[in-house]
């Protein structure tokens, strides 16, 4: 079967890598001219994908990249993987969901299954994608094209569960979508999770990325409390994760980055409004995980304060700007937000972070340091934003003059705790 997957970002360029490998013939549709000739040169921009997995098959032949639509009608499958994002005052943005349906309804053809992938509201498929399918090419869903949706839920970085061994959730409003997307998918994942429709689905993925985002929130505002009351949270957190079947494994941070975790539950208190529902965990959730860089940068200060540091004289530095570890994106990176307090605040500031070159705020350039002892030693205070598994902690603790650790991750190695304080 012919595959088109349109949009080759970090969810479209896995999937189609993905699709060529197992044989399928995979024609990328992708807007961004520059994206288009890296594929073609087998240049990865997409980090959970292999050089030598893309080589492989742009060799073979098994995947190609286009900027236009004019093939759509040779294709049997067309996978829609074009971003959602959200706009200023929090509500969902679906142009590229809408002019990449309009493209394909152009060239729709009996016979062809359209699937969306973006993370988006309860209700896109079925009341956005399918009446311009059906106006623009005068063909019904369900009878002459099938139409469905199933998210991606791939953790970025997690090398244990990729695209092929994640459960695939898969939902359609009509019995021959049901059975016609429920087969494509079945040919490289694992495990299918069918559902009744694709409304069904979509509520799936935005309620998973909810739950993070509030039992992140609950921990959140716990180290905030145990701030007041002078607890340590990770010791209470360690210890409550004892109970027979724990209390799931989240823990305080920083903030909430990513492009998922942070953004996906507003498009579920989006649609939740048109029901004059009141989604109060969301908004709840969405404003105290906001409020953790102001945390941070207000603890960094006690803690300058105490050590005889004048604002304006502090030296800081930020270990890792990443949104998570081991990754290099840094899309509403928490650290990014606490430098750019810190900033504000006139501190000296300097960052390493071994996957993030440079980072831009407002006008200002900062380009990671080298992580020297000398820049270690010299530092007023070292505050730990991402806790990249490459980083030396008990190293760094022992050449630092003091260590605000937002990860927890110095909490388990027996450092002399008088020089660290925890989140
Ligand atoms: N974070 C915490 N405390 C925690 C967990 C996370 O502060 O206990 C922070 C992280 O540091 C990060 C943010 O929250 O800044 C989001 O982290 P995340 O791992 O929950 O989110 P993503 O966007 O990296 O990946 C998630 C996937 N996460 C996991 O399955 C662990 C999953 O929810 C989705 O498959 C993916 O988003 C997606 O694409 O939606």
């Amino acid at each position: 079967a012919k595959v088109g997957v349109v949009g080759l970002g970090y969810v479209g360029l896995p999937f189609a890598v993905e699709k060529a490998k197992v044989g399928f013939s995979v024609l990328g549709i992708e807007r961004n001219n520059t994206r288009v000739t890296q594929v073609s040169q087998a240049k990865s921009y997409i980090a959970d994908v292999s050089t030598e997995d893309l080589y492989q098959v742009i060799t073979s032949g098994k995947l190609s990249a286009t900027t236009n639509f004019e093939d759509v009608a040779k294709l049997d499958i067309i996978v829609i993987c074009v971003p959602t994002p959200l706009t200023r005052n929090l509500t969902p943005d679906l142009t590229y969901v809408e002019s990449v349906t309009e493209q394909v309804a152009k060239r729709l053809r009996p016979g062809q299954l359209i699937t969306l992938e973006s993370t988006t509201y309860p209700g896109t498929t079925d009341e956005v994608m399918c009446p311009i399918l059906e106006r623009i090419s005068g063909l019904r869903q369900g009878e002459d094209f099938f139409l469905a949706h199933s998210p991606e839920r791939v953790d970025p970085g997690n090398k244990r569960y990729t695209t092929k061994n994640t459960n695939k959730v898969v939902g359609a409003s009509d019995p021959r979508s049901r059975e016609i997307s429920a087969f494509f998918y079945q040919q490289t994942i694992d495990s299918i999770v069918p559902v009744s429709s694709a409304k069904a689905a979509e509520l799936v993925k935005v309620f998973e990325n909810t739950f993070r985002a509030v039992n992140i929130a609950l921990v959140n505002e716990l180290a905030m409390l145990c701030d007041r009351m002078d607890l340590n949270v990770w010791e209470v957190l360690d210890a409550a994760n004892t109970k027979p079947f724990g209390i799931m494994p989240f823990y305080p941070g920083p903030g909430v980055g990513g492009h998922c975790i942070p953004l996906d539950p507003h498009y579920l208190e989006w649609k939740a409004k048109e029901f004059n529902f009141e989604t109060h965990f969301i908004a709840l959730a969405g404003e105290i995980n906001r409020r953790m860089p102001e945390f941070v940068r207000e603890k960094a200060w006690r803690i300058l304060n105490n050590l005889g540091v004048a604002p304006a004289k502090a030296k800081i530095l930020v270990m890792g700007v990443a949104y998570k570890k081991d990754l290099d994106d840094c899309r509403e990176s928490p650290a990014i937000a606490i430098i750019s307090h810190l900033l504000k605040d006139h501190a000296n500031l300097i960052y390493y972070d071994p996957y993030v070159a440079d980072i831009t705020i407002k006008d200002q350039t900062l380009y990671s340091v080298e992580l020297t002892d000398e820049v270690i030693a010299t530092a007023d205070l070292v505050l730990i934003a991402t806790d990249h598994t490459q980083i030396d902690y008990l190293d760094l603790v022992r050449k630092a003059k003091a260590v605000l650790d937002t990860r927890g991750v110095t909490r388990n190695l027996n450092c002399n705790s008088d020089k660290v304080t925890l989140l």
